[in-house]
């Protein structure tokens, strides 16, 4: 039988799992003009991590709370007495995104149980970088896609370093590139050997009850954002990854950010797709390069553009190009899981 706690909190988890329920906008037309994420930042020109703040901020709305890790997304966007934030905000440690989001989903529960607050649904989002979310937070993020009691998600902006203590070489940062500990030199060219984590795949195939993976970029912003409200419609713990161009780190002039992010997954280099309800389905021009339809662009093509990679020789690009190639000629699903039959 059950006791009389047990009772009440059986009865107000289903009391509280409902979300905001939000359709996608079908197009820019229809996309609201309303900003939550606004003037008030001192991110760098061309920063592609600050406009997928304002995207996520639009497409969350109004009731929305947002945790921000330590990163430039904090620490840009808190200069004293300013921020652009015009929701709810709040600073969470460098590992903490998905500890924070559990622990606010569960204060707003317990906040409307005991009536200290009306009852309705508030989207949770918590943000990270990639040092903080596929490094250094991983556990954490792993942790939260099992509290299946709570609606919250976790945004992971990878600009492919750690860039506020000056772009040091993290998890995420594509093999090769130059950063302040992984510079080229004479003796050794090519510093950072590891190859990118796969941190989406990784954390949609191991989280069999996270109901909404996704990867996004910011050149494709409507389906940035709706890849935003769906994580927040369907509820439960979610993530989404997004590659973000960073003018600092890349080394490259701002006006191109947007170019660079249609370039990354033009080169299959950032695969697009969601992972829904256990549900592959790939996204934009990465379903048409499964598909045949769109022809991947040589990765020269990006990387030259960059100069992290002014140091690569004909031998690095083409280790980089066969790397891609394998990901979308060999995985077992192209450009999202590797393995190869034995
Ligand atoms: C536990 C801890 N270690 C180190 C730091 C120093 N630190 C502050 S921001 C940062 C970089 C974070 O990188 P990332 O999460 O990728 O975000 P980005 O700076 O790239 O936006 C580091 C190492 C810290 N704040 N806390
Ligand atoms: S260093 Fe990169 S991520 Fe940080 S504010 Fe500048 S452009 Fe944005
Ligand atoms: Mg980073």
């Amino acid at each position: 039988m059950l006791d009389e706690n047990t009772d009440r909190n059986q009865e107000s988890f289903e009391d509280y799992l409902s979300t905001q329920v939000l359709d996608p906008w079908k197009g820019p037309k229809k996309v609201p003009a309303e900003e939550y994420y606004t003037s008030g930042h001192r991110t760098c020109q061309g920063c592609e991590s600050a406009q997928l703040m304002k995207l996520m901020a639009k497409a969350g709305g109004p009731r929305s709370i947002i945790l921000g890790s330590t990163g430039c997304m904090y620490v840009a966007n808190t200069t004293y007495y300013s921020t652009p934030w015009a929701v709810p905000w709040m600073h969470t440690q460098l590992g903490s995104a998905g500890s924070s989001a559990v622990g606010t989903a569960a204060g707003l529960r317990a906040m409307m149980r005991k009536g200290k607050m009306a009852k309705e649904p508030i989207n949770v989002i918590a943000v990270c970088g990639d040092g903080g979310g596929a490094d250094m937070g991983l556990s954490a993020i792993s942790a939260a896609l099992q509290h299946t009691q709570y609606n919250l998600l976790i945004l992971m902006y990878d600009n492919e370093s750690y860039a506020n203590t000056d772009i040091q070489v993290s998890g995420s940062s594509p093999w090769g590139a130059n950063s302040t500990f992984s510079p080229p030199g004479s003796a050794r060219r090519i510093m950072n050997r590891r190859w990118k984590k796969n941190t989406a795949a990784m954390l949609a195939a191991g989280h069999p009850d996270c109901k909404y993976v996704a990867t996004v970029n910011t050149a494709y912003p409507v389906d940035t954002m709706n890849m935003v409200r769906k994580a927040l419609t369907i509820g439960g713990p979610t993530f989404i990854h997004s590659l973000d161009p960073c003018p600092k780190g890349w080394d490259y002039d701002p006006m191109y950010s947007h170019e660079l992010g249609e370039l990354a997954v033009e080169t299959g280099i950032w695969p697009l797709y969601e992972v829904e309800e256990g549900k592959l389905k790939m996204c934009g021009k990465s379903r048409r390069i499964v598909s045949g339809q769109f022809k991947r662009k040589p990765v020269r093509e990006y990387l030259t553009r960059q100069g992290r990679f002014a140091h690569f020789i004909d031998e690095d690009f083409d280790y980089f190009q066969a790397k891609i190639d394998d990901m979308w000629e060999k995985w077992l699903i192209p450009g999202v899981i590797p393995f190869a039959e034995a």
